[in-house]
C-alpha cells in the first residue's frame, strides 16, 4: 500500500508567465519528461488566472508585502501589462515516484538568485527577482520570477490540484483524490453561494456531476451557513477557470 501511494503521488506544476513570454516552455517540459523522470501528465490545461484563482493559490502569502505584486505577477499583468489575451499559464499534474521531489529538484531554489548560487542548471536559475518599491522609490521587498511552481509537499499538493483541476479534468484511472457524484446544485454570484439561478450568477456544481468530495462537502456546509475547512472561493474559482464572463476576470 506504501508503494502504491509512492507510486501514485502526484504534484501541480505551473508553468508561469515568466516562463511563456521567455519560451520556455518546451525546455521545462523536456527537464520534466517522462524518460529524465519517470513521471506521469495526469492533468494539463492552460489557464487564464483570474484574481481569485491567484488569491486562492497563494492564501498563505496573503498580508506580505510582496502578496499584491505575486498575483499581478501570477495573473500575467506584469508580463503582459499591454496584451491582456496573453496572459496565462499552464498548469500540469504530474504523478509518479517522489513527484514533488522530483519536480523541486528539476525546479530548484526558490529565489533565482540563491539558485543561481547553489544549483546552477536547475530552472529558476534561468529566473529574476523584480524589486518592488513603495511610493517614496524605497525597496520594500522583492519579487520572485522565478518561472515554475511545484508543490511543496503531498498536502499542498491536494489543495493545489483540487484547486487548479476538475475530476474530470484527470484521467479516471489517474484520480487519486475521492469523487462523488453531486445531488445538489449551486451557484455563486458576487463571492457568494447561492442555491437558486440569479441573473449573473454562475452554476458551480449540478446534480449527476462528479467533483472532488471535499468540494461537495464544503459546499453542503456553507449552504446550510456552516463552517468548512475549503473556503468558496477555492471551490468557485476552479468551477469558474477559462469562465468567458467579465466576474471571472
Ligand atoms: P516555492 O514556490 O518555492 O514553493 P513558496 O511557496 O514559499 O515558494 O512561495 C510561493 C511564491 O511566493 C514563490 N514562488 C515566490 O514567487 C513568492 N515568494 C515566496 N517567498 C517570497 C519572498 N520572501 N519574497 C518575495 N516573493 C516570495
Amino acid at each position: 500500500m506504501e508503494q502504491n501511494r509512492k507510486e501514485l503521488e502526484q504534484t501541480l506544476v505551473l508553468i508561469k508567465p515568466d516562463a511563456l513570454k521567455n519560451s520556455l516552455t518546451g525546455y521545462v517540459l523536456s527537464l520534466l519528461s517522462e524518460y529524465h523522470t519517470h513521471l506521469h501528465f495526469a492533468g494539463a490545461k492552460i489557464v487564464y488566472v483570474s484574481r481569485m484563482l491567484a488569491e486562492e493559490h497563494y492564501a498563505e502569502h496573503r498580508g506580505k508585502l510582496f502578496f499584491p505584486a505575486l498575483i499581478d505577477y501570477i495573473m500575467g499583468y506584469s508580463h503582459y501589462p499591454d496584451n491582456p489575451w496573453k496572459r496565462r499559464v499552464i498548469a500540469f499534474v504530474y504523478q509518479g515516484p517522489d513527484a514533488i521531489k522530483k519536480v523541486r529538484a528539476v525546479a530548484g531554489p526558490t529565489n533565482p538568485h540563491v539558485a543561481r548560487e547553489e544549483q546552477p542548471g536547475c530552472v529558476r536559475a534561468l529566473g529574476t527577482v523584480v524589486p518592488i518599491k513603495d511610493d517614496e522609490g524605497n525597496v520594500v521587498s522583492d519579487r520572485l520570477d522565478n518561472l515554475i511552481h511545484g508543490s511543496a509537499n503531498p498536502e499542498d499538493a491536494e489543495r493545489e490540484i483540487k484547486l487548479w483541476f476538475k475530476p474530470n479534468d484527470i484521467p479516471p484511472l489517474m484520480h487519486i483524490y475521492p469523487t462523488a457524484v453531486s445531488e445538489g446544485l449551486y451557484y455563486f454570484k458576487d463571492g457568494k453561494l447561492i442555491m437558486t439561478n440569479e441573473p449573473g450568477s454562475i452554476c458551480l456544481v449540478a446534480p449527476g456531476d462528479v467533483a472532488w468530495k471535499s468540494d461537495l462537502e464544503a459546499l453542503r456546509l456553507l449552504s446550510q451557513g456552516k463552517p468548512s475547512p475549503v473556503s468558496v472561493e477555492s471551490v468557485a474559482a476552479k468551477y469558474t477557470i477559462n469562465e468567458d464572463r467579465e466576474c471571472c476576470y
